[in-house]
């Protein structure tokens, strides 16, 4: 781990499962409960608004009760202490990551957030972007310009995600990769990995199991992200 300076760090819901966030996939997940296609879709959102609205408040109002892990706080630790380039891609819509204390002060914010955030309001009349912590299915008004067209600030499936040439850039400045908590599901953050591989990044895994792309992962490990992310980090830390 001598000559790692810069470090990709993707994330995705099982980060956030031991705090209680349920993940996508796992027994009980959202998926579950609701088609994906029913509710996190453009299309869904035109043909049913209350439904999908409802969706998100719901989880808007269940994030907000729930506290950071040691995953979160390993993290929040790393960004800290490592003077290094460090960016954390998180596909996850929950806060977790900044209530750890990742980012706070600096300039350029290293957890960027692709698909999305649970916390804001997007208005599709004015395009801009509000802190949100309450409901939407009300049709509040839109903080800036008065019109009731607010929608969840995330990205739903057929939509572009969220600083993609950012998370390239950083793939093309690395020099490890490392995916905490996702399956490999959905892309284009499932891909990041071959784009890694491509690029002659060393690859980690750390995720509770083999995700669907862990074969193109050069080391993976497998457990609860609040025991294998502190010791991960103590690794880095203690090698720096
Ligand atoms: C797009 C926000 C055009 C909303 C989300 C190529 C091939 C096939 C399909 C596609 C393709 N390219 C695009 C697509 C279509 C689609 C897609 O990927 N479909 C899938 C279903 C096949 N992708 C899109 O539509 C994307 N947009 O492509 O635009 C484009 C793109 C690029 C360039 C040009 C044009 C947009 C996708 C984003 C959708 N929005 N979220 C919301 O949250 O409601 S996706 C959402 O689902 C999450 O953000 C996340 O990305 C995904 C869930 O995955 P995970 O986070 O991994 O969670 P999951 O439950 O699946 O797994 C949890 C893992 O954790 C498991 O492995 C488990 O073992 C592990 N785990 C559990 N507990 C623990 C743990 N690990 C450690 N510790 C634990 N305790």
């Amino acid at each position: 781990m001598t000559d790692i300076r810069n470090i990709v760090i993707l994330t995705g819901a099982g980060i956030s499962a031991e705090s209680g966030i349920d993940t996508f996939r796992d027994a009980g997940g959202l998926w579950e409960q609701h088609k994906v296609e029913d509710v996190a879709t453009p299309e869904a959102f035109a043909r049913d608004p209350d439904l999908v609205l409802r969706f998100y408040d719901m989880r808007r109002e269940a994030i907000q009760t729930k506290q950071t892990n040691p995953a979160h706080e390993a993290l929040a630790r790393l960004d800290e202490h490592w003077d290094g380039d460090l960016l954390i891609v998180t596909q996850n819509v929950d806060d977790l990551h900044e209530r750890a204390g990742s980012q706070i002060g600096l300039e350029e914010t290293r957890v960027l957030h692709m698909h999305g955030t649970h916390l804001n309001a997007w208005c599709t009349a004015c395009d801009v972007r509000s802190p949100w912590r309450t409901t939407l299915i009300d049709r509040p008004a839109c903080p800036e310009c008065g019109e009731r067209a607010l929608r969840p600030d995330v990205v739903w499936f057929g939509e572009m995600p969220y600083e993609m040439e950012r998370i390239y850039a950083a793939l093309r400045e690395a020099d490890l990769f490392v995916s905490i908590g996702t399956s490999g599901a959905v892309y284009p953050a499932a891909g990041f990995v071959q784009e890694a591989k491509a690029l002659g990044v060393p690859t980690l895994e750390l995720n509770l199991e083999p995700s669907q792309g862990s074969a193109w992962f050069d080391e993976a490990r497998h457990g609860p992200a609040s025991a294998l992310v502190p010791q991960w980090v103590d690794e880095v830390l203690s090698s720096d």
